[in-house]
């Protein structure tokens, strides 16, 4: 799918057309990769349309941006304001809203200092990231050649652009050779994540995903599929995943903000389970969509709603603050 090409972004403090949301070729961040960044989606609830722990993706954008030392001067509340009047100004019921933080235009050379920190917001709606029929059928992969990156090289916490250099190479891998998506296995060989998605394992019943010391991206959609399957009574489990465990368990599925829930029918074209979305997918799927389409009463406050003032109280995450 292409970009739309219209509507508006929202620029350092600013709302402006889509084709005038330009930086200068100079900006560090073309040259260096100096940006950190988000997806989030918003989703047309019976309460009008409502952001997915937004207050969640947000801090990991702070917290990307503080470990890379480039913090932007406009509070998360501010930010989270600016993320609402973006959409209020495209209009969408539901979208993809992507935050960036990134160093402009300053100075030549590696160290960033010397270049300003700036942000904008884009938001498009954006449908199926793997494919129209992804989610029902499940989708093809194979484990990618290339590695994720060691923990002492690129922090896997922070979402920054430059990590996905390393996705950038995952994925042309798997779409050139036939595959829908590629799962990087970790420096130790252990099984780390997809180009664009973390990574889920059913056997027997219980949940396993690899923890963060695999460099995985803390995910939220992961950590909102912990707690559905802890709330449907499923053991869960945060463990370093052996390759051949993919080739043997009864379902595997990807999550991510973009790719929602997505199973995974083969891996390196040996199939998974039936092949199929299998019922504990099927089952998760089920209450996370129920629970960002508004469907389930949102318990933890996952919502925050566009247009607080029609018909819903404010609903900010107040759970997400007190695990900052
Ligand atoms: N791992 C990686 C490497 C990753 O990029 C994402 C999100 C995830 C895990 C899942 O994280 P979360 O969205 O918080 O559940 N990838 C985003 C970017 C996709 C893109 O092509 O751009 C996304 O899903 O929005």
């Amino acid at each position: 799918m292409a970009f739309p090409e219209t509507g508006t972004i929202w620029m350092n403090g600013s709302l402006v057309a889509w084709k005038d949301a330009t930086i200068h070729i100079a900006s560090h961040v073309i040259h260096y990769g100096s940006s950190v960044f988000e997806g989030a989606r918003c989703y047309d609830t019976p309460n009008g349309p409502a952001c997915f722990r937004l207050d969640a993706h947000l801090r990991r954008l702070y917290n990307s941006a503080k470990i890379y030392r480039m913090e932007y001067q406009a509070s998360l509340e501010e930010l989270r304001d600016a993320v609402l009047d973006t959409i209020r100004a495209n209009g969408f019921r539901a979208c993809y809203i992507r935050p960036l933080v990134y160093r402009g235009y300053g100075a030549p050379g590696v160290n960033p200092l010397g270049s300003p920190v700036e942000a904008a917001i884009l938001v498009w709606e954006w449908g199926k990231y793997l494919g129209p029929e992804a989610l029902e059928k499940g989708v093809d992969v194979r484990v990618s050649s290339w590695r994720r990156s060691a923990p002492d090289t690129f922090p896997t916490l922070a979402k920054s652009s430059a990590n996905y250099a390393s996705g950038q190479l995952i994925k042309m891998e798997a779409l050139i050779e036939g595959y829908t998506e590629g799962i990087a296995l970790d420096t130790f060989g252990y099984v780390s994540e997809g180009s664009g998605e973390n990574l889920f394992l059913v056997r027997d019943g219980v949940l396993y995903t690899p923890p963060l010391q695999s460099s995985v991206l803390p995910g939220i959609t992961r950590d909102s599929i912990l707690t559905l399957a802890r709330d449907l009574g499923y053991p869960v489990r945060e463990e370093v995943i052996p390759r051949e465990a993919l080739y043997i368990a009864d379902e595997l599925f990807f999550v991510g903000t973009a790719a929602e829930i997505t199973p995974i029918r083969s891996v390196d074209r040996i199939v998974i389970g039936e092949g199929r979305c299998g019922p504990v997918t099927k089952r998760l799927q089920q209450a996370f969509f129920d629970t960002i389409n508004g469907v389930l009463p949102d318990r933890r406050h996952w919502l925050t709603y566009v247009y607080p003032d029609r018909g819903s109280a404010d609903k900010t995450t107040q759970e997400d603050a007190v695990t900052r």
